[in-house]
């Protein structure tokens, strides 16, 4: 049965990165209403870096509080935190024996991460794609909506179900499928087109946060780093400006158009007419988002409340798949 999966780590605020590549998406395969999906915060995966717990805590309330502001519904969608439903946690240890080292050392984020340190990395961080392996597996889940950059985790993933259903002689894990869709799968840095927008980037200025006011959005916005150019006729003409570029897919992915519809709309515009232009969309779009987030954060116990429940549907998911796990792989389970 098609079952769709994602999450995000609440390892600090949510980006426009998260909110076009992930969870707008979230929102629109939810309203469709084809296919059950479950979405999860995954602190457990947030620790594989050092993370304050206070402020873990309060990241996790407030992703969930975007989520809930962007429109998941928690009557439609499973909302939960990873944490929280420990068969995560179970799986990705079965998955820790069934991956080899040889495919997680060559994942670019965990030399992206690591980098030259890697000696001083955690083991979390190196072994990160199985547990992220079994986030999805744990509900056989068959689609996985995630931006640019977690395409070669979900690949891992299908290595990793293929590996188990071979060596166990089985056909137990579906080969999933990810579904990278959309003008923004990947957003890049306000102050370097060539690196992707991130939460953990040191440069505040680099990105937008869900949580920026009105007047910080359109002040990163006018200081987004551009060439002095004016926006070409066609969009074979953004094929080496990666920032002129950025601005135009962040248009397109807010405003509902293409990136080529946003080109012939303003061919031949300047800088000074088309980011005030892109300004006014993002803050027409992110407000009503930002201000539901501030509401619901007033009322944390909800929140927590919200999450516990949906790791109750969780769990009456992946326990059972966790039971055949056990069987399958030679565990007794004598109580
Ligand atoms: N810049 C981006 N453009 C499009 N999609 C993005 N995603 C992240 N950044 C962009 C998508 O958001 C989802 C959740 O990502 P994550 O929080 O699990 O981790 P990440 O990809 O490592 O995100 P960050 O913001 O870069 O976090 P840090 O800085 O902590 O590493 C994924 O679907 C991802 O594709």
């Amino acid at each position: 049965t098609p079952r769709i999966f994602s999450g995000i780590q609440p390892s600090g605020g949510l980006t426009l990165g998260n909110y076009l590549g992930a969870l707008k998406r979230f929102v629109e395969k939810q309203d469709e209403g084809t296919t059950p999906t479950i979405y999860c915060l995954v602190d457990m995966h947030a620790i594989t870096v050092w993370q304050d717990p206070e402020k873990l805590r309060h990241a996790t309330r407030e992703a969930a509080a975007g989520f809930l502001a962007a429109g998941i519904d928690p009557k439609k969608s499973i909302l939960f935190n990873q944490s929280q439903v420990s068969a995560h946690a179970e799986l990705g240890w079965i998955f820790n024996c069934v991956a080899r080292m040889g495919w997680m050392g060559r994942m670019t984020q965990w030399k992206d991460k690591a980098g030259k340190n890697s000696e001083n990395a955690s083991l979390g961080l190196f072994a990160y794609p199985a547990l992220m392996a079994a986030d999805i597996l744990a509900y056989k889940a068959t689609a996985v909506p995630v931006g640019e950059d977690q395409k070669q985790h979900l690949e891992l993933t299908r290595d990793i179900a293929a590996k188990f259903n071979n060596d166990y002689g089985v056909d137990f894990f579906p080969m999933t499928e990810p579904l990278i869709e959309g003008a923004a799968t990947r957003v890049m840095s306000l102050r370097d087109g060539t690196k992707k927008m991130s939460k953990s980037d040191p440069s505040d200025q680099s990105r937008i946060n869900l949580t920026d006011d009105a007047d910080a959005i359109a002040a990163k916005i006018r200081k987004a780093k551009t060439d002095p150019e004016p926006l070409p006729e066609t969009l074979d003409g953004l094929r080496d400006r990666p920032e002129a570029r950025n601005l135009v897919n962040i248009y397109a992915a807010l405003s509902g158009m293409t990136a080529a519809g946003v080109v012939a709309e303003y061919a031949g515009a300047q800088f000074g007419t088309f980011k005030p232009a892109l300004a006014d969309l993002a803050v027409a779009k992110l407000s009503p988002i930002t201000g539901e987030m501030t509401r619901l954060m007033q009322d944390p116990a909800e929140i927590d409340r919200i999450l516990g429940e949906g790791a109750d549907q969780a769990e009456a998911i992946a326990r059972p798949v966790l039971d055949d796990v056990y069987r399958i792989t030679g565990m007794i389970r004598s109580r």
